[in-house]
C-alpha cells in the first residue's frame, strides 16, 4: 500500500476547500429544477448542511455565500450559527444576473443609473463582508451581447474598469476582490470578461487586492487550465478558484467526475507554484447537485479534491526534473503518469483514521442519520433554490 509521508500528511492536514451554500439549495437546468426532500430553505439550514461536510472530512471549514439569496436580517446571527457548527462564513459572491434592470449589463451598462445601482449592490455586498467576517468578493458578471454590432465592446471595457476602480476603493486593507472569467453563457457572442486575460488586465489596473478567479467550467472545450493555472501563480494573480467539472459547458457537476486526471494536473501545476495552503489561493467549490443528493455530492467533491492533492504530491519533482532536463520524454512521462495512477484511497482511509475521523466520509454521512432527519423535519416552507 502506498503510504503518506508524514510532510504529506501535514499538507494535506491544512488543506481547506469552501463550500457554496447554494449547492444546498435545489437547481437544475433551464428546463427543469427538481425538487430533493430535506432541501434547506433558508441560509441557515443550507449551513448546517454544509457543516455536516466539514463534520465528516475535516476539509471544508468555510461556506461562501452569494447575495441577495443568502441575505438575512442580521448576518452577525449567521455568523454565529455557523460559528456554533464549526464553521465560517467565507467568500461573498456579488450578483447582477438575476435582476431584470440588468438584462444589456450591470458595471458596464450604458445607463449611468443602472450602473451605480450594480456597483450599489457590490459595496452592500462589502459591508456584508464586514459584519461576516469575509475576506473575499468574488464578481463574475452575466454581461455581454449576442450578436455582432450590438454592443460598444471597448467602452463596456472602460465602463467596467470605472465601475470596478469604484468597488475596489471600499475594500478594507484586509479584503480583496477576485474577477471571474467566463468565456460564453449567458450572453453568447462576447462577454465583457470571457478569459483570464482580460481578467488579468482588469484586477492589475486596480492593484494588489484584486486578483483573478478560475472556475474550471469556464474555458473552451480542450483548454488548457493547467497552463492558465502556472501562468497566474507566476504572476502572483491566482486569487481563487471554482471548482466543478464538465462534459460540454459550464456543466457544474462533481470536481473531479468528468475529467479526473485534468484535475490532476492542474493540482501538479497549484503545487508546483506554491498555490497550495497558500493564504494567497482560495480553493472554493462552485458545483450544483441536480439529480444527485446534496451533501452526499459534496463530501464527494471535497474527498476528490484531496484524493488528488495526494496523488499530485507523490510526484516525484527530482526525478521529473531530471528527465525533464535530460528531454526524456518518455521518462518524464512515466514519473508524471505513476504518480497519477497510484491509488492513494486506502492511505487516505488509514490517515482519516488516525486523526479520529471516519475512514470512509461518505459511509459515516448515510449511516449518521442526518439525512432521515432533514428529510423528516423539513417540511413546509420553500426550498432555496438557485434562484428559480
Ligand atoms: C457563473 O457561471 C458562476 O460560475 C459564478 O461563479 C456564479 O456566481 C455561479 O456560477 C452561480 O452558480
Ligand atoms: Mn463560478
Amino acid at each position: 500500500m502506498t503510504t503518506l509521508s508524514p510532510e504529506n500528511r501535514a499538507t494535506l492536514e491544512s488543506q481547506a476547500i469552501e463550500l457554496p451554500s447554494w449547492a444546498f439549495g435545489n437547481s437544475g437546468t433551464r428546463f427543469r429544477v427538481f425538487p430533493t426532500p430535506g432541501t434547506a430553505r433558508d441560509p441557515f439550514e443550507k449551513i448546517a448542511d454544509a457543516a455536516e461536510v466539514n463534520r465528516v472530512t475535516a476539509l471544508s471549514p468555510t461556506v461562501a455565500l452569494h447575495i441577495p439569496w443568502d441575505k438575512v436580517d442580521d448576518f452577525s446571527v449567521l455568523r454565529r450559527h455557523a460559528e456554533d457548527l464549526g464553521v465560517q462564513l467565507g467568500t461573498v459572491n456579488s450578483n447582477t444576473f438575476q435582476d431584470e434592470d440588468y438584462k444589456f449589463g450591470a458595471l458596464t451598462h450604458e445607463d449611468d443609473r443602472i450602473r451605480r445601482k450594480a456597483i450599489d449592490h457590490h459595496l452592500e455586498c462589502i459591508d456584508v463582508m464586514d459584519q461576516t467576517g469575509s475576506r473575499d468578493l468574488k464578481i463574475w458578471l452575466a454581461e455581454g451581447s449576442n450578436y455582432p454590432g450590438q454592443a460598444d465592446l471597448r467602452a463596456r471595457q472602460d465602463r467596467l474598469h470605472d465601475s470596478l476602480t469604484e468597488i475596489y476603493a471600499r475594500l478594507s486593507d484586509e479584503q480583496r476582490l477576485v474577477l471571474e472569467y467566463k468565456f460564453f453563457e449567458p450572453a453568447f457572442y462576447h462577454t465583457d470578461v470571457p478569459d483570464w486575460g482580460t481578467s488579468y488586465v482588469q484586477v492589475s489596473a486596480l492593484g494588489e487586492k484584486a486578483l483573478v478567479c478560475l472556475d474550471t467550467g469556464h474555458h473552451a472545450p480542450g483548454t488548457n487550465i493547467e497552463f492558465i493555472v502556472m501562468q497566474l501563480l507566476r504572476l502572483g494573480k491566482l486569487g481563487s478558484f471554482d471548482f466543478n467539472s464538465r462534459f460540454y459547458a459550464d456543466d457544474d457537476l462533481i470536481v473531479g467526475a468528468a475529467d479526473p486526471f485534468q484535475l490532476f494536473r492542474i493540482l501538479v501545476e497549484v503545487i508546483r507554484g506554491g498555490g497550495l495552503n497558500s493564504p494567497d489561493v482560495a480553493f472554493m467549490l462552485d458545483q450544483c447537485h441536480n439529480i444527485e443528493a446534496k451533501i452526499p455530492g459534496q463530501i464527494r467533491s471535497v474527498l476528490n479534491v484531496q484524493e488528488m492533492t495526494a496523488r499530485a504530491l507523490l510526484l516525484d519533482r527530482e526525478a521529473l526534473a531530471a528527465a525533464q532536463s535530460a528531454n526524456d520524454v518518455l521518462a518524464a512521462n512515466a514519473i508524471f503518469m505513476d504518480a497519477f495512477q497510484t491509488d492513494v484511497r486506502p492511505a487516505l482511509a488509514e490517515w482519516r483514521e488516525s486523526r479520529g475521523l471516519p475512514a470512509d466520509p461518505m459511509a459515516a454521512y448515510l449511516a449518521s442519520g442526518y439525512q432521515q432527519h432533514i428529510e423528516a423535519d423539513r417540511v413546509g416552507g420553500t426550498q432555496a433554490s438557485w434562484g428559480a
